[in-house]
């Protein structure tokens, strides 16, 4: 049993009052709040976003706001658990859904908090990290680490919508956020995608590795799909078919902060991810999922996203018996891990 402990107003409000005006604070009556029993107080509530709701109001957004005054238009999956104006998704992760028209250039800056997109819809835009031109296709995963230039741009037709994933609300948090604009970079040869793109080999220049701390930056999802059937196809009893996004370098997440995953659910499976401390954010690249989270299920359609709160078990079922189901997953396991707070509960 946990005991009950005293409150504020047990106390003398002129003691209280002492207290404040020396900037002191009684922790008995907070310790609680703080320090809950067993597991911890969670603001992330299970949410769904559904990209059928986002879109026209993205859309209408490229209408209303010019690029020069918005620098990125971006419309923010703000959870409401922490309040709406706090725009996280969990207490690490921040989730933006991002429009670029044909013709529009977002331009290069650089920022402490670490991003990664992944490509919604559309053809023909790109964004230059580190000198680094990366093309933008459905499903790929680019990096934009931090303290590297980024920019986008946009060579063809039609709106181009993609899904930024940062780790902004924890540098925030932190009071270690901001950026510095920049001119628009000269593009350079070399790139991580093409030296990379086959796991387990990675290019030797002569007696030296890459001195890079991210020396891949756009992650194929033609690769990523291609490793997933792979897996399931070599072993048929592996129930979670996922894969990870690494620095091929050094084997270790492909940033620092946040995880990032490709999971592929068999046609209809369904996945219990036991219940571990970081919180997750879950969204189709193909296929139709339903997902149970606490007292929450959503139905997921192609590019909708959803969030869940750590220390909760998840349970994904691909709704299609036919064809198979893929999802990329972003979570914040890597700052679990190196501030030795992950826990798997089962
Ligand atoms: O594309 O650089 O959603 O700097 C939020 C901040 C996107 C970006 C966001 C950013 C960007």
């Amino acid at each position: 049993m946990t005991q009950e402990l005293g409150r504020l107003e047990d106390l003398p409000a002129d003691y209280v009052q002492n207290l404040r005006d020396l900037n002191l604070v009684p922790l008995w009556p907070s310790l609680r709040g703080v320090l809950p029993a067993n597991i911890p107080t969670r603001q992330t509530r299970p949410i769904h976003w559904p990209y059928q709701s986002i879109k026209p109001l993205l859309l209408k957004a490229g209408e209303l706001t010019p690029i020069e005054k918005a620098e990125r238009r971006v419309l923010v999956l703000a959870n409401p658990g922490h309040g709406l104006d706090k725009m996280q998704a969990s207490s690490a992760i921040y989730l933006g859904m991002q429009l670029l028209l044909p013709g529009e250039w977002a331009p290069s800056h650089r920022h402490t908090p670490n991003a990664v997109r992944m490509i919604v819809e559309g053809e023909g835009a790109y964004t230059t990290v580190d000198g680094e031109k990366c093309p933008m296709q459905r499903g790929d995963l680019i990096l934009t680490p931090t303290g590297l230039w980024h920019e986008h741009g946009h060579d063809g037709t039609e709106p181009v919508i993609w899904l930024d994933v940062l780790d902004l609300p924890l540098v925030y948090y932190m009071e270690a956020s901001y950026h510095v604009n920049g001119k628009p970079q000269t593009v350079v040869t070399g790139r991580g995608d093409k030296q990379y793109a086959h796991g387990g080999v990675v290019p030797t220049k002569v007696f030296e590795r890459s001195k890079k701390a991210y020396p891949m930056l756009r992650y194929a999802w033609t690769d990523a799909k291609a490793a997933l059937q792979a897996l399931a196809a070599d072993d048929p009893a592996i129930e979670q078919v996922q894969v990870t996004y690494t620095n091929p370098e050094t084997g270790s997440d492909a940033e620092n902060i946040l995880g990032f995953y490709a999971l592929m659910l068999r046609p209809g499976q369904s996945l219990r991810l036991p219940a571990r401390s970081p919180a997750q954010v879950f969204h189709v690249i193909e296929g139709e999922v339903q997902t149970h989270i606490v007292n929450s299920q959503f139905h997921l359609l192609e590019a909708d996203t959803c969030c869940a709160p750590g220390y909760e078990a998840v349970t994904l079922v691909n709704l299609n018996s036919q064809r198979p189901a893929f999802l990329f997953i972003a979570d914040e396991s890597p700052l679990h891990r190196k501030l030795g707070v992950y826990e798997n509960r089962g």
